[in-house]
């Protein structure tokens, strides 16, 4: 296999889909050298069924506004691969959604859930319908719509979807309870359900509970203590808020927010309060973050400004979206003295960017290593589900941070170069040999599908 050949030849039969070629390039250029040395995996044209997924179901989602207009979005489902478990992966409902953004998604989840040691396949789905400024009434119509289409092709053992950018709880509850009067049964098809209703205790926290343990594990191997540190975090989601409230808890400093209109900068660190209230702002009103200053004017915001060149950090945490940290910003955080980046968002860092960070080689771990502890908690809800039993937020806590150490340990593996006397680990190759080998000896294993 020749990793440019591949590339090209996907550009060619793809165009158009430059996030989806731009996952694959990343993974391919890494694990080029130990797929070669397995002639068995050519002999089966691994590499082709590897990066085309199974099947994509599109659909048309037609629903009724508060006003009564009939409204339709695009509906898709990207089953990429199951060679290891059923198809796992969340749902995005954003404007931006398309096929090329679901792809590089779907394939990047299957090395991410490959890596959390559980039995799981690799899936995205979404929308191009945006929550944004939506009533609930109107959430829970076009939910319905969604998987009126939807609820053939998911089930616990074939696909089980969760959320992701613009999904929740409170999107998930609407699809699950959708999806349940159709199938008639009550299993657990979806993750990050309610409490009350079959989901896990720490599932919403896990993401960016679990990049913070990745960090600690990485901060280990150079006997770095986290306390004290800036850390800077893009995003005020799910997984910025709750990174941020357990960076604060371990003794360090929270010094930027952000969201799709600008960055808040507390170049002292957000207090308790003032995360408090992003994370209510955000997650109980629906509103803008901007909307911060009213209570706290002493925070700068910055319009239309991404937070990393605008504060000196120690640590960088993106956890917005794909392609929100380009080379420039790169270079700023590095001439700024930040010696480690962990990423909550999938792809956050531009090629460019990550060639910056190894380059430099500060402590980089890429989001299918560091945010991988969302879906691994997935896997402990699905576990939790089939036992029909719950169990307590210490024992989902305590079986996050290992799964996450355990994940560090096959970074470390076969990210760390022998010949290397510093011991300095490529966390983006060690993801992704780790990742792909287990899949790879699965695919080996089951014949040509
Ligand atoms: P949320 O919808 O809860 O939050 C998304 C945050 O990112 C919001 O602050 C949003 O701002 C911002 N954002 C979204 N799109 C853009 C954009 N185009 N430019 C700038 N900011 C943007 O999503 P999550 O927190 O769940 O997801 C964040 C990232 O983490 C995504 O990359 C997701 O794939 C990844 N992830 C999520 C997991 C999970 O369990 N939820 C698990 C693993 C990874 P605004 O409000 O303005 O839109
Ligand atoms: O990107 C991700 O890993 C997620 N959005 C979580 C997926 C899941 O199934 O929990």
């Amino acid at each position: 296999m020749k990793a440019t050949e591949v590339i090209a030849d996907l550009q060619r039969r793809f165009p158009n889909e430059p996030e989806y070629h731009q996952a694959v390039e990343e993974v391919l250029t890494t694990i080029e050298d130990i797929y070669n040395a397995h002639p068995q995996f050519e002999r089966m044209n691994l590499i082709e069924r590897l990066i085309i997924p199974d099947r994509i179901f599109t659909f048309r989602v037609s629903w009724v506004d508060d006003a009564g207009h009939v409204r339709t979005n695009m509906g898709y489902r990207v089953q990429h691969n199951n060679a290891i478990g059923p198809y796992k992966g969340g749902i995005r409902f954003h404007s931006s959604v398309n096929l090329s953004i679901l792809k590089f998604l779907a394939f990047e989840q299957t090395f991410k859930n490959s890596l959390t040691t559980l039995a799981m396949g690799g899936a995205k789905g979404g929308s191009d319908f945006s929550p944004r400024g939506k009533s609930d009434m109107e959430i829970m119509r076009f939910c319905q719509a969604f998987i009126t289409e939807l609820w053939r092709h998911i089930g616990a053992d074939t696909d089980v979807p969760a959320g992701d950018i613009g999904v929740g709880a409170r999107e998930v509850g609407y699809m699950y309870g959708w999806y349940k009067k159709q199938a008639r049964e009550f299993t657990g098809t979806f993750t990050g359900k309610g409490i009350d209703f079959g989901g896990s205790l720490i599932r919403p926290e896990a993401t960016g509970y679990g990049n913070c343990y990745f960090m600690l594990n990485m901060l280990a191997t150079r006997g770095i203590d986290i306390k004290g540190k800036r850390v800077a975090i893009s995003g005020s989601g799910n997984v910025a808020n709750y990174t941020a409230r357990k960076i604060t808890q371990l003794g360090a400093k929270v010094v930027s927010m952000s969201d799709s209109s600008g960055a808040l900068i507390a170049p002292d660190g957000f207090t308790d309060e003032q995360l408090q209230h992003i994370f209510d702002i955000k997650e109980l009103y629906r509103g803008r973050l901007s909307e911060a200053l009213e209570e706290y004017p002493e925070l700068t915001y910055l319009l239309g400004e991404r937070p990393w060149r605008h504060v000196q950090c120690d640590i960088a945490m993106p956890s917005a979206t794909q392609n929100e940290l380009d080379g420039d910003d790169a270079r700023a955080l590095l001439a700024g003295g930040t010696f480690a980046v962990s990423e909550g968002a999938n792809m956050p860092s531009t090629p460019e960017a990550i060639h910056e960070f190894l380059a430099a080689r500060i402590l980089y771990a890429p989001g299918k290593a560091a945010n991988a502890g969302g879906v691994a908690t997935s896997g402990l809800e699905m576990a939790q589900n089939s036992q029909k039993l719950s169990w307590t937020a210490d024992e989902v806590d305590a079986r996050l941070a290992n799964i996450m150490a355990d994940i560090h340990a096959q970074c470390v593996r076969f990210g760390k170069d022998p010949d290397d006397e510093t011991g300095y680990v490529n966390y983006v190759k060690g993801a992704n040999v780790a990742g792909f080998m287990k899949v790879a000896r699965a695919m080996t294993a089951q014949g040509i599908l």
